[in-house]
């Protein structure tokens, strides 16, 4: 492929590379350049999406994962996948469908008694106040079987399954209106509401679309099913629905397209579908008041109720003023309302142009009553060209819009043409035009359709990746390419294959703007976000028997279970309440046992549950599924099933040598000795803690409590090793030793972090080229070999200042920019020969070397810190 190098790329590398330092050190990044085949326009994307080590993105981006049934989560603009959320689909990572409390949510997604393990997700939507994004809650339509799912994004898990109860498809959904009263989902195909069979031929007359208007608790994060209500439509195969905001707030509006009421019939000779619900010029754009809706459905005379669900027959919102049509161009697909709310840009597949409609003129013609016609249904229609502001000719196969920072500003998926379109919706303009690689869906802007768009950048979400990535056979990932919108000229930027699809629609959010918990209070069951049941402390472990129904109290902490042992009879009902007892942050445990399909993943302070019947005898081992430790292997316990009805004859013991008393005494006393030692490391800490007021800074007691935690188990297990001593059990008493070792290297491990904190809160401040200077340490590679405050693999750096002299300053600059030619210096001799170690020449520019220097002057401010 040929590279195109622009002039105005050429001056921003110029300027970003000079501003790096990268042209001066040294022609490696030519030659890295050069070894990939690089131009220098792939350097500068390539710059403005890398995150080096340890750098978050700064925007958030929620996918649907399409068949898949799930959310992906990614960044922005590092495009670096961070979770996928099981939503309609078993996710076992997560534990979703396979312990008690997440089956709950997954099962309220059955629909008329079955069970349902997969959803076709389509649109996830943010919930909004003002139209703007707050980061509470997610919420994502299954397009298949007719549901919305509430994901909590305090902790990034599904809450809540709807069921449609009328809908057998739904797709235009899910929008929330700009205070997240409602959640907006529209139908797809249209069929009858009952549940009953209707024949074909009567499609006009028994089969119905509409738009379900979903009430929700924004504060509970829940929607109130017996508080919603759907509004019937004609069977027009309503589509993609978007709500009004700023001036249109308390209408929807909402896409159809078959407004022809065609329903095929190959088999009996009939033209396909395709043909027949194309037919007509234009289709319809349904524009309702839900807000006035919402008001009539309190009232029972003006709702019909079907399937225990509140519909507003067409009749009652029509006369009330609250249904209308307008013409629009044939076989839609988006309709995307303005950040203001006054635009609404809809995109015909089949059309070339945007048809953009201004909501202050369907205001006056429904005010004023100024009808073109009526549908054959009653409802009123609005004449097409007095509603429109007008159309703009953007390509072939427009399909969604995004809006940006920019007044009048939208970008259009061309669906044919594969490109992105950018132009004004408010002059009509084109304003440029990207190629992407393949038939574009939708397009996610950042915020781009709340009443606060951000700009900066559009994703394309491709429908095809061809030859895009490595052959994974015949089933390809999903490309999704990040494009930056920030200059006068959109610039692809990079390909993210996405191994799940098809995702259709993404939503992205300022990162600050999310605020996830780190661990949840003690024994809390998440998917409820109230304590457990089965909430179990340190110490209440236990096992209850009623009848054959078996009830386990369990913890989880670094590195046991408790209980180790568990023997049931054949046949049993088996509920394990498992609580992880860990507040430090990431130390989640997961847990499974083997041939039951059964696995919980435990975060800190969470509870969750798994229950199966024992209905198959023998030996299972069960264990932590996640690596949490060095002691993670042993972090397991056996359950033994047992047949009642069987008699079992017990093994003959092998004989196993065993070690002399005078040995277990010498076993005894180096165990504890080593105690000893590990615990005057500890105390060392826990003075400087004491002694430089941890307690004044949440972070740090926060941890020094988690340490504590640990520490305190010791002298329970400290009593068990004495008193089995005293027994004459030397064997037992060092096996509580050894357990108390355990928990002091717990307790050092976060108490080390603890201090590590508090450093950094009480030093003296950094200077900005110190902090720049600790930046380049770290990134540099420095403390590969140095580690501040003890001697590594590499001499410890504090005092270096005052080492070499009245000079040292310089001598440090000259060894940091050119070890090499001080290899010989008697010092470094000296230095190579005891680390057998050279100082490697890590190409640091003359600034970064500068601030390197100013960092360590900043150690030895703090040297007594360290
Ligand atoms: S739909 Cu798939 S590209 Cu479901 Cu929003 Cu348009
Ligand atoms: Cu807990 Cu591995």
């Amino acid at each position: 492929m040929k590279r195109h190098f622009t002039k105005f790329s050429s001056v921003l590398l110029s300027v970003s590379l000079a501003a790096s330092g990268l042209v001066a050190s040294g022609g490696e990044l030519a030659e890295v350049m050069k070894k990939r085949g690089l131009s220098e326009l792939d350097v500068v994307r390539a710059a403005k999406t890398y995150n080096p080590s340890g750098v978050k993105d700064e925007f958030v981006v929620f996918s649907s994962a399409g068949q898949a049934g799930q959310v992906i989560v990614y960044g922005v603009p590092s495009m670096r996948i961070l979770k996928y959320i099981g939503v309609f689909t078993p996710e076992p990572w997560q534990g979703y469908g396979f312990d008690e409390e997440s089956k709950k949510v997954l099962r309220q997604g059955n629909i008329r008694g079955r069970e349902i393990n997969w959803g076709d997700t389509h649109h996830p939507a943010l919930s909004e106040i003002d139209g703007k994004y707050d980061g509470k809650w997610l919420a994502i339509n299954d397009k298949a079987n007719p549901r919305i799912a509430i994901i909590d994004l305090a902790d990034f898990e599904t809450k809540q399954i709807v069921v449609n109860p009328v809908f057998k498809s739904a797709h235009g959904g899910a929008f929330f209106t700009q205070n997240s009263d409602y959640i907006i989902e529209a139908c797809q195909y249209a069929a009858p509401f009952d549940n009953n069979y209707h024949p074909i031929e009567d499609y006009k007359e028994a089969y119905r679309g509409g738009v379900t208007m979903w009430k929700f608790d924004h504060k509970k994060g829940k929607i109130q099913e017996k508080e919603s209500f759907t509004i019937e439509m004609p069977p027009y195969m309503q589509d993609l629905s978007d709500s009004g905001k700023g001036v249109s707030d308390g209408w929807g509006f909402t896409n159809s397209v078959n407004t022809e009421m065609y329903t095929g019939g190959i088999e009996v000779g009939m033209p396909p579908n395709e043909a027949g619900m194309s037919r007509n010029d234009t289709d319809f754009l349904h524009v309702y008041n839900w807000r006035k809706l919402g008001e009539l459905a309190k009232d029972p005379k003006n709702v019909k109720i079907i399937n225990d669900h509140k519909v507003i027959p067409m009749e009652i919102a029509v006369k009330n003023n609250a249904l209308f049509l307008i013409p629009e161009p044939k076989s839609p697909h988006g309709v995307d309302v303005s950040p203001d709310g006054e635009y609404i840009t809809v995109c015909g597949k089949l059309d070339t142009h945007a048809s953009v409609f201004k909501w202050s003129k369907i205001k006056k013609l429904i005010d004023s009553k100024e009808y073109a016609g009526k549908d054959p249904y009653g409802i009123p229609i609005l004449d097409m060209k007095k509603s429109l502001h007008g159309q703009a000719e953007l390509g072939l196969g427009p399909l969604h819009n995004q809006y940006s920072n920019v007044d009048g500003e939208i970008y259009t998926s061309l669906y044919v043409d594969s490109q992105i379109v950018k132009w004004n919706y408010k002059t009509l303009k084109v304003l440029d035009k990207v190629n992407v690689h393949y038939n574009v869906g939708h397009l996610c802007g950042m915020e781009g359709k709340s009443a606060d768009p951000q700009g900066k950048y559009i994703i394309s979400l491709n429908k095809l990746a061809i030859d895009r990535f490595q052959n994974v056979g015949p089933l390809h990932p999903q490309n999704h390419q990040l494009i930056d919108i920030s200059g006068k000229k959109m610039d692809l930027l990079v390909d993210m294959p996405l191994p799940l699809g098809e995702p259709h629609q993404a939503v992205a959010i300022r990162a600050e703007k999310l605020h996830g918990h780190v661990r949840y209070p003690m024994g809390t069951n998440s998917r409820t976000d109230s304590i457990h049941e089965g909430k179990t402390l340190a110490g209440q472990e236990r096992i209850e028997r009623d009848g054959n129904k078996v009830k386990i109290y369990a913890t989880v902490v670094r590195s046991h279970i408790n209980p180790e042992r568990i023997t049931v009879n054949k046949g049993d009902e088996v509920t394990m309440y498992l609580t992880n007892l860990e507040r430090a942050q990431d130390e989640a445990h997961g847990f499974t046992i083997g041939h039951y399909n059964v696995h919980a993943s435990l975060e800190p302070g969470k509870t969750a549950s798994i229950k199966f019947t024992a209905d198959i005898e023998g030996v299972f081992p069960y264990y932590c599924t996640e690596f949490c430790s060095a002691l993670h292997l042993e972090m397991m316990g056996y359950l033994m099933v047992k047949d009642p009805n069987k008699k079992y004859e017990s093994a003959q013991k092998m004989k196993m040598q065993t070690m002399t008393p005078a040995e277990l005494k010498a076993e005894y006393d180096k165990t504890v000795a080593t105690n000893a030692a590990t615990d005057a490391v500890i105390q060392s800490v826990v003075k400087f803690l004491k002694d430089n007021n941890f307690d004044k800074h949440k972070v740090v007691a926060d941890l020094v409590t988690d340490a504590f935690d640990q520490y305190g188990q010791i002298p329970a297990q400290k009593k068990l090793a004495d008193e089995a001593v005293k027994a004459g059990d030397l064997e037992k008493a060092i096996l509580f030793e050894n357990m108390i070792w355990q928990l002091m290297v717990k307790t050092a491990d976060v108490g080390i972090r603890a201090k590590d904190a508090l450093v950094r809160i009480i030093a003296t401040k950094q200077s900005a080229a110190a902090a720049n200077g600790e930046k380049a340490f770290g990134e540099g590679g420095c403390g590969g070999c140095h580690v501040i405050g003890k001697v590594s693999s590499g001499p410890d750096l504090t005092g270096v200042l005052e080492r070499h002299g009245k000079d040292s300053r310089k001598w440090v600059k000259d060894f940091i920019m050119n070890p090499e030619k001080m290899y010989e210096d008697p010092y470094v001799k000296g230095m190579i020969d005891y680390f057998n170690l050279k100082m490697p020449n890590q190409h640091m520019s003359e600034k970064e070397t500068e601030d390197i220097i100013e960092y360590l002057k900043w150690v030895d401010e703090n040297a007594n810190l360290f």
